[in-house]
């Protein structure tokens, strides 16, 4: 098989690691980041290739996208071939690491500990987190794990998502009846969705406005998923606090006023990284897949869009 690896930037760190799985696996393939359109028959991507008109890949099985977002490629009307997102258990445990950390941080007053320049012998005790609910807006691969973790530290977790589910041991919700009382109740919200036409500016005035004072948001998901000017207006009202790790806008200009605004937190689009060590398992499976034509894993819905 011809793996074209069409992610240069990445290529330092999968060189080694994808041909040793591949072989590993007893996939007899060759990796090459450059190669005749024609002759290749898995692309692995990510969304700042140079590849973005995939109509000469005639005889691609399959698209492999190095990240989890797909919103950079979905809508290339050139792509004719299946797109599988990524599916990683290190970029997953990634971002639960992100989630819990500053779901605590914002639980348990730690600023007021951390930047104490008063010297200030406040021993207000925060509440247990059985106390603090929390949304998860989005229950796929990232929600559900974050959803999870948050719950083995007692958080009450109500999850929300697209489609009604019935998930053992979590209450979750759907529809914009059940976003209103997700939000409603929450003190902190967690945005893990992805980028699409429906969830574009989801938080706006309208739902911030649901939110109890005082609530957290923590959005590792896209930037576009709450209305900037909204979130302002709110977090100048009621609202508690925003840690914010995407932006419609990446890296976040200079003079954007989340910088300097005393409610939010900016992290630079970190909270989870695709890690090659674990991703080149679920590359390699659906290669395997690719090659003898059985379904793919992780398979982006285009019409869905994720
Ligand atoms: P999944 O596709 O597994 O899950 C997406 C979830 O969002 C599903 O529960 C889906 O609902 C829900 N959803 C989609 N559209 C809507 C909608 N219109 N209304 C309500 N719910 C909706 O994605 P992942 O969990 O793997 O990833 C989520 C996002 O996290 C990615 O798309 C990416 O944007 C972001 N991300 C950010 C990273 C970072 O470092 N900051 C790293 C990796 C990912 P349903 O279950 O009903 O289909
Ligand atoms: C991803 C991301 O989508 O890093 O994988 O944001």
């Amino acid at each position: 098989m011809l793996i074209l690896f069409a992610a240069p930037a990445l290529w330092p760190e999968y060189e080694t690691l994808l041909p040793a799985a591949l072989a590993r696996a007893g996939i007899a393939a060759q990796v090459v980041t450059e190669a005749a359109p024609e002759e290749v028959d898995v692309i692995i991507y990510a969304p700042s290739s140079w590849l973005q008109d995939f109509t000469p890949y005639v005889k691609a099985k399959a698209v492999l996208n190095l990240w989890a977002g797909v919103e950079r490629i979905v809508g290339n009307a050139t792509l004719t071939q299946a797109l599988c997102r990524m599916v990683d258990p290190g970029l997953t445990e990634g971002m639960v690491e992100w989630v819990l950390g500053h779901a605590l941080r914002h639980h348990l007053g730690m600023d007021r500990h951390i930047v104490n320049p008063g010297h200030v012998w406040d021993a207000t005790c925060p509440p247990l987190a059985r106390s603090r609910p929390v949304a998860m807006l989005g229950l796929g691969e990232l929600g559900l794990a974050c959803a999870r973790a948050l719950q083995a530290m007692n958080f009450p977790v109500t999850g929300w998502s697209r489609t009604a589910k019935d998930i053992p041991g979590l209450r979750s919700l759907h529809g914009e009846t059940g976003l209103k009382e997700a939000l409603s109740q929450a003190q902190i919200v967690v945005t893990l969705l992805p980028k699409t036409p429906e969830t574009e500016n989801l938080l706006n005035a309208e739902r911030l406005a649901f939110l109890p004072k005082g609530a957290v948001i923590l959005n590792p998901g896209r930037g576009p998923l709450i209305d900037d000017q909204a979130l302002l207006a709110a977090l100048d009202g009621g609202l508690g606090h925003a840690t914010l790790d995407v932006f419609r806008t990446e890296p976040l200009p200079q003079d954007h006023p989340f910088w300097t605004h005393p409610k939010i937190t900016v992290t630079p689009h970190i909270a989870a990284d695709t890690r090659p060590e674990t991703a080149v398992g679920v590359l390699v499976a659906n290669i395997a897949r690719a090659r003898d034509g059985l379904p793919l894993l992780h398979l982006v819905d285009r019409a869905r869009g994720y």
